[in-house]
């Protein structure tokens, strides 16, 4: 069990006190305990044993360590338990619909014992919601809207959540004696925002043919699994807890580079490629590329001489996708797609000043820890009053300190001052224009009023790029991964006007964000618009975390030419939009 669901599990309780109507301060005690959790850089699964090191950590008090130990050793707490027998785990659903706290969920549950997804459609088409206080038509619409996303997005997981389960279950398939390799395939490898489910490929002398039997039981034995599917000699499918299915192959590894080239698909490349073997005379499946006429095996134990004895080259798995790829590896022009050891900056994050968890020398130092060679620090501005955004005279001040910590920094790293400041609803900025003209990054994102309509929404985000201290479009679409579609917008309009322009557009690292999407960078690459990837980091951990937003970039074939951020920091402030 990681911090990230421990955290997720005191939240979630919080929650359901909440709609219990239990007092305040008990329902905060767990919330500061889910946040203190999530900071933390001790692991608590493994020390969960030892009260004193779980008391040692800021914010963790006597009950609350006693809290994470149930946790740990049951993967629940009895208090949950009992609530969610109560309410039902429905309830849980509910609070993931865009709009829904757990005070709405209480009110709900009060009108008309609303307890699941489905019930609150049914209230809501029934009209049974209007006239509920803070039940206003907008609102109401909002809450449709989310749950017609939820119900889009069923059964399909975010790449953060499928590759996290892939990493334990490798962990695990790892520590059993004759396995030697553990790749997961699928929609993981070739990088998509997100997967249906975890196809992962496991080879080594306990999965020789006619002789699994142990590796069976081993694999049958993970102590995630909530439910088997199946189980045969080579194939051992079933849910997580989250119910994510994961189908693992035991492959003997004679031929453990077909199965890895044909479970990593796509199922359109894999059509596209399996013609071209057949006009040479060859046959391709997971077992082997064999010869038409005699069976004999090609090639069979790695992708590369598969891909070699189809006369190509081997090309990266995002790329697999029927783009045009499988003619690019034939013509022997692969391109070197970008990597993240590219990338030397980090310029969209916040601090403590704002709503990040951290300060501005701690996100330094974990530039420095990752490598980078600058980052700038990019806070909020005053209309995202939640966030508790800067005005002008406090985004003077910042300046300043950011520059003090610069200084102090003695050329370790550079961090620069920048300010991701708001777009307001008619398109101006949330910032006088002497403040963003003395800044070096001034990043322009949306935040509110996302539900305009199409022309008023791309006049707004064109209004604001052309303001000539804007540098970067931050999150340009403002979709959040299987949780809010993009707001209605002409993005091939956008990034049309921001390369004329200058103005570069990110790509927001964040998993739960990644956008610009990979089709819409394919656009911004072929429009000659800059390109910035970011982290739009909010605590330490996640400064220069790249890996998802990475794999977007190389999907939409980028290189490291393509990206601003790969330049050094002379040489990336020089190319930005000139003011
Ligand atoms: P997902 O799971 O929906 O995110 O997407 P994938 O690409 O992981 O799809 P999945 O899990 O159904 O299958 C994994 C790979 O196996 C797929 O990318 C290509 C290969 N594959 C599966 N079924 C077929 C098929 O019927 N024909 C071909 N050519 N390949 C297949
Ligand atoms: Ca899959
Ligand atoms: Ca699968
Ligand atoms: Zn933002």
């Amino acid at each position: 069990m990681d911090n990230a669901t421990i955290a997720s599990l005191l939240n979630e309780t919080a929650d359901l006190m909440e709609i219990d109507g239990a007092d305040g301060f008990r329902v905060r005690s767990y919330r500061n305990a889910s946040d203190a959790v999530e900071q933390t850089t001790v692991d608590l699964a493994a020390v969960s044993g030892d009260a004193a090191q779980l008391l040692a950590i800021q914010g963790i008090g006597k009950s609350m360590a006693a809290n994470i130990q149930a946790i740990v050793a049951t993967g629940s707490l009895p208090v949950r338990d009992e609530l969610l027998t109560k309410y039902g785990a429905g309830l849980l659903q509910l609070l993931k619909l865009p709009g829904m706290g757990p005070k709405t969920v209480a009110l709900l549950w009060d009108a008309g014992k609303v307890k699941n997804i489905d019930e609150l459609a049914e209230a809501i088409d029934a009209g049974r919601l209007k006239g509920l206080p803070r039940m206003g038509e907008k609102q109401i619409e909002k809450i449709k809207k989310g749950i017609e996303d939820y119900r889009r997005s069923v059964g399909r997981f975010r790449i953060d959540e499928a590759e996290d389960a892939a990493e334990r279950l490798t962990i695990y398939l790892m520590a059993m004696g004759g396995i030697e390799r553990v790749t997961p395939a699928g929609s993981l490898r070739r990088g998509r925002e997100t997967a249906g489910d975890l196809d992962l490929l496991v080879t080594g002398p306990a999965c020789a043919q006619g002789n699994t039997d142990a590796a069976v039981q081993y694999v049958a034995a993970y102590p995630g699994i909530h439910d088997m599917i199946a189980k045969g000699e080579n194939k051992v499918s079933f849910h997580l807890a989250n119910g994510l299915q994961v189908d693992v192959r035991l492959l003997p590894s004679n031929c453990y580079g077909a199965a890895l080239q044909y479970f990593t698909g796509s199922k359109a490349h894999n059509v596209v490629l399996r013609q071209r073997a057949l006009k040479m005379g060859y046959t391709l499946s997971e077992w082997s590329l064999s010869r038409l006429d005699n069976e004999s095996v090609v090639a069979s134990a790695t992708e590369e001489e598969i891909y070699a004895a189809l006369d190509m080259d081997w090309m990266p798995p995002e790329m697999r996708e029927n783009l045009g790829e499988i003619e690019a590896a034939a013509k022997r022009s692969v391109p070197k797609l970008i990597e993240a050891s590219d990338i030397k900056g980090d310029v969209h994050m916040h601090t403590t000043e704002t709503d990040g968890r951290n300060s501005i020398l701690e996100m330094a130092e974990a530039g420095i820890a990752r490598g980078l060679q600058y980052i700038a620090i990019t806070e909020h501005t005053k209309n995202l009053a939640m966030t508790n955004g800067l005005d002008e005279k406090r985004a003077l001040e910042h300046m300043k300190r950011i520059r003090e910590v610069d200084k102090q920094m003695e050329g370790r790293i550079r961090i620069l001052t920048g300010l991701e400041v708001d777009i307001l609803a008619d398109g101006s900025l949330d910032m006088d224009d002497e403040v963003l003209a003395q800044l070096d990054v001034v990043i322009a994102s949306v935040h509110s009023h996302f539900a305009q309509p199409r022309e008023e929404m791309t006049g707004r985000v064109l209004r604001a790029v052309g303001n000539p201290n804007v540098r970067i479009l931050g999150h340009p679409t403002g979709r959040q991964i299987l949780r809010r579609e993009a707001y209605a917008l002409d993005t091939g309009a956008v990034i049309r006007r921001c390369a004329e322009l200058g103005v570069a557009v990110e790509h927001n690292a964040a998993p739960e964000r990644l956008d610009l999407s990979d089709r819409d960078l394919r656009l911004a690459k072929e429009c000659g618009c800059r390109i910035v990837i970011n982290t739009d980091a909010h605590m330490t951990k996640v400064v220069g975390e790249w890996r998802y937003g990475i794999r977007q970039l190389r999907r939409a074939w980028l290189t490291a030419a393509d990206v601003l951020n790969t330049l050094g920091v002379k040489e990336f402030l020089g190319a930005m939009r000139k003011r």
